[in-house]
């Protein structure tokens, strides 16, 4: 039997070929038919180009309906879908390829001359913005029916980098099993159907873009209006016409800044979804004053999927996640025992349930010290149930940024910086900003006598690090702040820069 995510999706859309599946704003459109014949293309142009079931397929390339159709293609001639978020610079893609070792790469049409030389073995190949490009062009040629590659529940469907706290990002390795339970769980939760219309401005790069939104609006048949990215132009030109909108806090924050938002806009929304990032009961109660809706806030993980989520029917408390998702079991712990802790106190998150990803790839030590004997998988944020069993995040133990629902590890940074001549060292944090949620800031100390300023740094750091992992102030300090143990504080680097960003003028933000 055909376990695979994508005969689950196939059940849901079925009956529907003739059916809206996808919109872009250039007004092109395709229905699920064109869904199913076009990712056969791609099926049989990877097959033809070498992939074997398991093998990696590396994407990074700008949003387009191309790069979904290829994303399905991948999982119906069993590969495993590996997506890059295309801020990364050719540094960061160069550890990425060479850990994943992907049988096939599929770029922007500039990189590939130097993908090429970052992986030799590879096939790689190009898909610009439009959808165009020699990947495109392979399954043009290789048009036809397929049939798709059983896949087992255990077998890989995705692999997606998440920067771990120490050494280099690791691969999640998210099953069939992972990605079809969430998509049938949050269907049925957010009451998902195929009169759906989902406004997705998200990256699709990303757990959040990629699976939450588009696999469980096909799980439904919905139809989806894909924007490039996030853009208040198009929003607000699209918003009348969608039932449907998830996206990060700050989407919404944005939106609310905004004079085009009110009741007329959102007239045929049934449901806006937050997650990524905290929601700021500030943000949700002005939106609901706004626009008379609730925004629902959920909470997921690269490593998770969705893990809880505020009601369909009932209370959304703004500032809380939630309930557990139907399957998800969600316990909170004390952190250095592991003692399960009663409703009320403050612990670690952990997790268990066919969402939970299968381990790190090629990294079985790091997979074991973040799980517990019994499956439950220790997510590193902090959390505490109410007595009505809402879970609120409360915190994170481990050393994380959420920038724009981007996720920065000060680590990544902190070394890149300290690689720097005239550096003695530097303390990387994130600082409350009004469109971001939080910033980047580095606190930096140089060595005597060392002229390195601000732009030195940055434009260091430009062909090493993404854009949004880059600092959006660099404060030069004498010393670091320690405990007597010699543990940099960045909680009172934290306090001491918490308004930095609070009164800035929009462009010096
Ligand atoms: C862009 N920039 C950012 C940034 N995004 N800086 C900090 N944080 C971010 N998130 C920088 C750019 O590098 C650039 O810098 C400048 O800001 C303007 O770039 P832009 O491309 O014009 O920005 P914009 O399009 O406005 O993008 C901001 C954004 C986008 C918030 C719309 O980042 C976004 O769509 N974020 C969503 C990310 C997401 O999908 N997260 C889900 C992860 S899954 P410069 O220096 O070049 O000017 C997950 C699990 C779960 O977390 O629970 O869902
Ligand atoms: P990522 O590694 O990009 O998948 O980011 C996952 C992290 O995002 C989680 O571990 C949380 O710290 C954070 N996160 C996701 N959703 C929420 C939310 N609704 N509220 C607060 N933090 C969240």
């Amino acid at each position: 039997m055909d376990e695979s995510v994508f005969a689950t999706l196939r059940r849901g859309f079925a009956g529907r070929e003739e059916a809206r599946f996808l919109e872009t704003p250039d007004g092109r459109s395709w229905t699920y038919g064109d869904l199913l014949a076009r990712s056969a293309a791609y099926a049989r142009m990877l097959v033809g180009s070498g992939l074997s079931p398991g093998d990696r397929v590396a994407v990074q390339v700008e949003k387009s309906a191309e790069n979904l159709f290829l994303y399905f293609g991948c999982l119906r001639a069993g590969g495993v879908y590996l997506p890059l978020n295309t801020a990364y610079t050719l540094s960061e893609l160069e550890y990425f390829l060479s850990d994943a070792e992907p049988r096939i790469v599929v770029v922007a049409p500039e990189r590939v001359a130097e993908v090429k030389r970052l992986a030799p073995r590879a096939v790689v190949l190009a898909l610009d913005a439009r959808g165009r490009g020699s990947a495109a062009e392979a399954a043009d040629a290789a048009a036809g029916p397929f049939s798709d590659i059983p896949r087992g529940a255990d077998d890989l469907a995705a692999i997606l980098y998440t920067s771990g706290t120490t050494g280099r990002a690791k691969g999640a390795m998210l099953t069939h099993r992972n990605l079809a339970s969430n998509a049938m769980v949050l269907k049925d939760y957010w009451r998902i159907t195929a009169e759906d219309v989902l406004l997705h401005a998200l990256p699709v790069y990303h757990v959040h873009g990629l699976f939450t939104a588009t696999n469980t609006l096909v799980a439904a048949g919905g139809a989806i209006i894909f924007l490039p990215r996030f853009d208040l132009d198009l929003v607000f030109r699209f918003l009348p016409r969608a039932t449907v909108m998830m996206g990060v806090p700050t989407y919404y924050t944005r939106m609310l800044a905004d004079p085009r938002l009110g009741r007329e806009t959102v007239a045929k929304v049934r449901l806006f979804i937050s997650g990524s990032a905290p929601l700021l009961p500030e943000t949700h109660r002005a939106f609901l004053e706004r626009t008379g809706h609730a925004i629902l806030e959920r909470y997921g993980m690269t490593e998770t999927g969705m893990n809880a989520s505020n009601p369909y029917e009932g209370e959304r408390r703004a500032g809380t996640v939630g309930f557990p998702l139907p399957g998800v079991e969600i316990r909170i712990t004390d952190p250095e025992t592991g003692r399960v802790l009663p409703a009320g106190e403050i612990g670690m998150i952990e997790v268990r349930g066919p969402n939970v990803f299968k381990g790190y790839w090629k990294n079985p030590e790091k997979t074991k010290a973040e799980f517990r004997e019994d499956g439950f998988f220790v997510t590193g944020d902090l959390g505490r149930f109410d007595e009505k069993g809402y879970l609120s995040i409360v915190g994170r133990a481990k050393d994380l940024v959420i920038s724009g629902g981007l996720n920065v590890y000060p680590k990544e940074v902190e070394e890149a910086i300290d690689a720097l001549p005239g550096v003695v060292e530097s303390a990387v944090v994130g600082v409350p900003h009004p469109d971001f949620g939080e910033a980047v800031i580095a606190c930096v100390v140089r060595a005597k006598g060392a002229a390195i300023d601000e732009a030195a740094i940055q434009k260091a750091l430009a062909d090493k690090l993404a854009a949004f992992k880059r600092p959006k102030r660099v404060i030069f300090l004498d010393e670091l702040p320690r405990n007597a143990m010699g543990k940099v504080q960045k909680n009172l680097l934290r306090e001491r820069f918490a308004d930095l960003f609070a009164a800035a003028p929009a462009a010096l933000r």
